[in-house]
């Protein structure tokens, strides 16, 4: 429905003055920003009951997307965007005399995650619902968002999130429907009159789970679906037993924070706890949601729902959808266990052991006595049937309970039909190496689904000026189809074309210049290369490598002031966990080098160092745009695909990548012309590990440019870091360098040399950066989520169901 511009302003104010007591003229940005998302969301409220109903009345098949993250940031213009009225709401507002994008910053981004796992279930959860498929997020409603990074004397410093301070326009409080989650005490089986065995549970503590709601509002397409977080209160029948402000506090802490320091027992336990309270919350809705409206027998379950097991933090949904089916709802082991593994489907995000959560069986004995029950149950059976199809060693390396611990991924696997990996190259590894012993068992089972991005987010409304590029040269049906913006091929050689572009470009370096001056007082050029690597803060995705060749920059600058090369801006975005020494350990010395460098008045401008703070998706949709290249230098086979190279791609960086990840798919994509690729190759590195040859002491003695840029660590070239510096060097000199920063050092900087060049042509740049858009087409999650609804979870768009009932 269109939006009558003047019925809009007219309600904006009739809103104000109802809810505030306020006439616009007195009303300040956030009682606007608030009236504004009421309004909104009043505007989808039709449509996202009509979605359900729907669902329910053509018995359409749902899949819950199971997620312990979820990063949607900002939703305003999403919002606006989807419902087709973000232009007009922005006249409107304007001729109100005020402005769309100021008011959009009052809203404080929902950092419900750590980087691209959760940023991935939110680009999801878009293009589920613009596809018009029917589809749920499932997850945590955290009081506290992912910390607030600050930078005090060069260290990270972790500030509370409270995201949820001012209230949350989006969502919407469903009571009704809270379910309770046990967990806790003993249980044990006792038989009933009618000779079944049922639990019984005793001492246990009850946690009411109460959902809030938030419509996730297709793309002009009259779907909303919905994101349901949970979160923990206290039972009426359980009130008795926290009498003290403290026991109650323990208890609400359990939604409390995103991913609490696992490193000491207490943390572990309330993450357990965590992972099974959304889980057991949200498949007991899915059965409530299931029996109440479609009314079918539970054995028909899976002809109905699917359940995504996001990593393997939701892992146990598989033993909880079996608790339900068995103790329940009666059905026996066999049938249950055919529904269950119908029903579940599994990806792998990551090699990094980090993800391969394993648990203590004594701490999953206590905390959750019949899940641990049942997984026993599960592994026993599974030895049992594969002892005779394979070798025993295989059957005890891939069983779920062994050598004390509970392993979450085998878990994932054996009670799922699909498991998935997020590139084609991570795919192939997952077969090849990490999950090879199960793909000899289930081969059947392993598939690839490469990632996507929201492309409607990450080009139309994070940049306008290319977006209205794009619009005069090739039409508007890329906005509805980005798989259109292949269209833009045939002017790779229309120099009008490319100066526009290069025009928008310098406008977005503008704005990201401005924006770096009001937060850290440095002063960028938007004349300069602006060199870009945001991600988490980790030791496999090498920021020490691009401060290496930082520093070797700023050497070769300081011997030779004539030096020639372009200008560069490095920016950093990036956080680093709290428990996580050795990546605070790198902050510190980004931060350090910058502060020398930019403030070293022999460099000038030539090289600034802008590590921004707290990175998140907002800060994301102002770096992007500005990008002139898109650093993605992680060692090969560890960066399972890798987003933000998806999203610089859509807004014309040039990739700067190691063949890692989806970059291998980029590569293929744009054509070796049109990227810069270094370092070693996955097999390469894989052979390293097998011939143990790797001596990163004889690169720093053969190597003398490695050497003065190691020494810059720990000779005081680089104040403040005598501690720091110190571990740098030890990292990669005495711990042997383990992801191969120096063995890649020599192909990164000549490659960056290369791009170096090539920036002196500008036109010869524009046109590898028209390439790049022109091919991101491919990387919408749209096309993601369309194959893991026809390969994985079977189930229709809403289109394709409409058109084909006529
Ligand atoms: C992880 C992987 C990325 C991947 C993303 C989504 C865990 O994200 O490392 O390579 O693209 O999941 O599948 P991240 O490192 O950004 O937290």
């Amino acid at each position: 429905m269109a939006l009558d511009k003047e019925i809009f302003k007219e309600e904006l104010k009739q809103r104000l003055r109802e809810n505030y007591a306020m006439e616009l003229e007195d009303a300040s940005e956030q009682e606007i920003f608030y009236t504004l998302g009421a309004l909104v969301k009043a505007r989808y409220s039709d449509a996202w009951r009509d979605t359900w109903k729907y669902y329910v009345d053509k018995n359409k098949k749902q899949v819950y997307y199971f997620s312990i993250e979820f990063l949607p940031g900002r939703m305003l213009k999403s919002n606006l965007l989807n419902l087709g009225i973000l232009d007009t709401a922005r006249e409107a507002l304007t001729d109100l005399g005020i402005h769309l994008d100021d008011l959009a910053e009052v809203e404080k981004d929902m950092a419900l995650g750590n980087g691209g796992l959760g940023r991935l279930a939110s680009c999801f959860m878009d293009s589920i619902a613009s596809g018009g498929f029917p589809g749920n997020g499932n997850g945590i409603r955290y009081d506290y968002g992912l910390f607030k990074q600050r930078f005090v004397d060069g260290y990270q410093v972790e500030l509370p999130d409270e995201w949820l301070q001012s209230g949350n326009i989006w969502e919407v409080r469903r009571e009704s429907k809270a379910v309770d989650v046990r967990v806790g005490g003993h249980v044990y089986l006792a038989e009933t009159n009618d000779g079944k065995l049922k639990p019984v549970y005793e001492n246990e503590r009850v946690l009411r789970a109460v959902p809030y709601d938030t419509g996730m509002v297709g793309y002009e397409n009259n779907v909303v679906n919905t994101l349901r977080l949970w979160a923990v209160e206290i039972p009426d029948s359980e009130e008795d037993k926290y009498q003290s402000i403290q026991g109650r506090r323990e208890l609400e802490d359990l939604t409390a924070v995103l991913y609490p320091d696992d490193s000491n027992e207490q943390g572990r336990l309330i993450r357990l706890t965590q992972e099974y309270f959304f889980v057991s919350a949200g498949i007991q809705s899915i059965i409530r949601h299931y029996k109440k409206w479609f009314q079918k027998p539970i054995s028909k379950l899976s002809e109905y729902v699917s359940i995504h097991i996001n990593d393997t933090h939701p892992a146990l949904c598989v033993p909880e959808m079996m608790r339900i089916l068995i103790d329940e709802e009666e059905l026996s082991w066999e049938q249950a266990w055919d529904i269950t593994v119908k029903v579940m489907s599994y990806t792998n995000h990551t090699i990094m052991a980090e993800a391969l959560e394993k648990w203590s069986i004594d701490l999953m004995q206590r905390t959750l006595p019949r899940m641990y029950q049942i997984m026993e149950e599960i592994d026993a059976r599974y030895v049992q049937t594969m002892q005779e199809l394979h070798p025993h060693d295989l059957v005890e390396r891939t069983r779920i309970i062994r050598n004390g611990q509970v392993h979450m991924a085998h878990l994932s696997i054996i009670g799922s039909h699909s498991t998935n990996g997020v590139a084609k190259l991570h795919s192939d590894l997952l077969k090849s190496v990490v999950l090879h012993d199960f793909y000899i068992i289930y081969p059947d089972r392993f598939n690839n689904k490469t990632n996507g991005i929201a492309q409607r987010r990450w080009s139309q409304i994070v940049n306008e000026p290319m977006s209205n590029v794009l619009d005069e040269t090739i039409g508007k049906t890329w906005r509805q189809d980005s798989g259109d913006l292949k269209l833009l091929r045939n002017y790779q050689s229309d120099q009008a074309v490319l100066e526009k572009l290069a025009e928008a470009k310098k406008i977005n370096k503008q704005k990201l210049a401005d924006y770096i001056l009001g937060t850290t007082d440095i002063e960028v050029s938007a004349d300069a290369i602006f060199d870009v690597q945001i991600k988490r803060l980790h030791a496999y995705k090498r920021q020490l490598l691009n401060l290496l060749h930082i520093i070797k920059l700023y050497q070769d600058l300081k011997e030779n002031p004539s030096l020639e090369m372009q200008k560069r801006v490095f920016i950093f975005g990036a956080k680093a966990a709290p428990s996580y020494h050795y990546a605070k350990v790198i902050i510190k010395c980004i931060n350090e080098t910058a502060n020398l460098i930019n403030n070293d008045p022999d460099i000038k401008d030539r090289i600034k160092i802008v590590f921004l703070p707290n990175y998140n998706v907002s800060l994301a949709e102002k770096i992007i745009p500005a990008a002139d290249v898109s650093e993605q230098i992680s060692l090969a086979s560890k960066e399972a695909s890798g987003t933000s190279n998806m999203k610089l791609m859509l807004n014309g960086a040039i990739t700067l990548a190691t063949l890692d990840g989806a970059n291998v798919e980029i590569r293929d994509a744009v054509g070796d012309d049109n990227i810069y690729i270094f370092g070693l190759t996955e097999k390469e590195v894989y052979e390293y590990y097998e011939n143990q040859e790797y001596s990163a002491q004889r690169l720093y003695d053969e190597n003398a440019v490695i050497r003065r840029v190691l020494n810059a660590f720990i000779d005081g070239t680089i104040p403040n870091i005598v501690y720091e510096g110190r571990e740098i060097f030890d990292s990669l000199i005495k711990y042997n360098d383990e992801y191969f920063l120096l063995r890649d050092f020599d192909s990164y900087v000549e490659a960056q040399e290369e791009i170096d060049k090539a920036y002196g042509d500008q036109t010869f740049w524009q046109k590898m950066s028209l390439i790049n858009i022109a091919n991101a087409g491919r990387f919408s999650s749209d096309e993601t989520v369309s194959r893991y609804a026809e390969d994985i979870w079977k189930i229709e768009s809403k289109d394709s169901f409409v058109t084909e009932k006529g």
